[in-house]
């Protein structure tokens, strides 16, 4: 087959978004409410704030606004985050970053797969941040081996998924037909399964265990168990979700409000009580989990390394003032101290940029292109950006914040959910069981503002830019 008709993968990602967007919907209604809310509010600061929708227009972020979301699986086994990296890498999406929850006592090591070139974000920024659990952290051997073997009989692929998959392996691309075909089949691994794959006692055992467990091993595959939209105002998104019906959790995950958005915000609402049918039940007998709830959140820059660094102080720092975790009862309290502390943090994107905190994109104004064959014009970025003939956004924060994840997968275990298993980073093993090693996001940001420069640079006839 040509390689001419091929789908992109970038196309094959933006309809699997699509098809998980509508199959979430109809699995979990209040995530249609979500999404209306989110468009509501997304359309108000459109309009009353037309500096960040012109800021969203430079970027492009306006085109990918309303199909920006990401999702979250956790699996079973090596071997099924090793096949989940090849379906996510049909639809050019490519492990980013590696985090470890298990210090925040959630067994489990994750990482991002996403697009990694600006070009494939801007057609679909669809993000999956899928977690693999640790059996190993389990301190009870009878347990461990329980979920191992129970495991170790599921395939939570089709058979035509993993064909496709291997098809697409083998001539490096997938016709229409067959990627239609795909997107169809790989949607049954995210799907919700009424049935569990255990007995109500194994489930019990599970469950006592860690709540964690009995979601990872107890069902037929790795349910989606929650999709998020972005939102351009997450404190608006707080505040209405009650009138929606909706109850978020105490606190917002990330950063302070700020009149320049960095990295991630994230809040959300618990998650539902469904029934499942345990494999010695029949009938109206039943039980029932909670796994899969409502996320919403509002992306801001990329930080640099030293931005980072940063980050992480001035929200540690709020945590000690805090002297224990956020939740409910001080959450007022912990938002205000959260707020004093990053007064430390500049909030103007040119301050920001001054003192390399964030990664930024650079573009030629009009001006700048006019005066291109002038003598007399300024050469370095600086002055560019001075006389107007270069302008800059942040580029956006494409990844995830591993206090902030420990926080969402807390407040979504329930309380009593919490147990220690001390800080248990693996970076090795987890790249070990996903077959490659994952990439290092800042070095993916730090290409994608080059590039810009690049291109800048050669707009402007000034090669002397980079
Ligand atoms: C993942 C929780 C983390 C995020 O946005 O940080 C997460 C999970 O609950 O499986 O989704
Ligand atoms: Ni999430």
């Amino acid at each position: 087959m040509p390689a001419q008709d091929f789908v992109s993968p970038d196309s094959i990602r933006a309809q699997f978004s699509a098809a998980m967007s509508l199959m979430y919907k109809q699995e979990v209604p209040l995530y249609g409410t979500l999404l209306e809310l989110v468009s509501e509010i997304n359309q108000q600061v459109m309009t009353q704030q037309p500096k960040v929708a012109e800021a969203l227009r430079w970027t492009g972020e306006i085109e990918r606004l309303d199909q920006e979301r990401h999702g979250a699986i956790r699996v079973g086994t090596a071997q099924e985050l090793a096949t989940i990296g090849r379906l996510f890498a049909v639809m050019g999406m490519y492990p980013v970053g590696y985090y470890d929850l298990s210090s925040a006592g959630v067994p489990v090591h994750s990482t991002a797969f996403r697009a990694v070139h600006e070009q494939s974000l801007h057609i679909s920024p669809f993000r999956v941040f899928t977690s693999l659990l640790r059996l190993e952290l389990i301190d009870n051997p009878a347990l461990r081996e329980l979920a191992a073997s129970i495991l170790a009989k599921r395939q939570i692929f089709t058979p035509r998924a993993l064909q496709l998959i291997a098809q697409f392996e083998a001539d490096a691309g997938l016709n229409a037909a067959d990627a239609e075909a795909f997107v169809n089949e790989a949607l049954h691994t995210f799907r919700w399964h009424h049935d569990a794959t255990v007995t109500a006692e194994q489930y019990q055992q599970l469950h006592d265990q860690h709540r964690l467990i009995a979601d990872v091993v107890a069902f037929k595959g790795p349910h989606i168990n929650h999709l998020t939209p972005r939102t351009l105002d997450i404190d608006a998104i707080q505040v209405g979700m009650p009138a929606k019906g909706i109850p978020p959790k105490a606190v917002i995950e990330g950063p302070p409000p700020r009149r320049c958005p960095i990295l991630l915000r994230q809040t959300s609402f618990k998650a539902l009580q469904e029934r499942v049918a345990f494999t010695d039940q029949q009938g109206s007998e039943g039980g029932s989990h909670t796994a899969r709830f409502g996320e919403i959140e509002q992306r801001g820059a990329a930080l640099t390394p030293k931005g980072r660094v940063l980050y992480d102080q001035l929200l540690d720092a709020a945590r000690a003032d805090l002297g224990g975790v956020p939740a409910e009862a001080n959450a007022e309290r912990y938002m205000s101290l959260l707020g004093k502390r990053f007064e430390a943090f500049p909030d103007d994107l040119a301050q920001m940029r001054e003192q390399g905190l964030a990664y930024f994109r650079y573009f030629p104004t009009e001006a700048g292109l006019s005066a291109r064959d002038q003598a007399q014009r300024p050469t370095s970025l600086s002055a560019l950006i001075e006389a107007g003939h270069v302008h800059f956004e942040a580029l956006v924060y494409e990844d995830f914040l591993p206090v902030s994840a420990a926080g969402i997968f807390q407040s979504n275990l329930g309380e009593g959910a919490q147990s220690e298993y001390g800080s248990n980073a693996n970076r090795d093993a987890f790249e070990q069981a996903l077959g490659k090693s994952v990439q290092d996001e800042l070095a993916l940001y730090a290409e994608s503002e080059r590039r810009s420069l690049a291109a800048c640079a050669q707009a402007l006839n000034l090669p002397g830019l980079i």
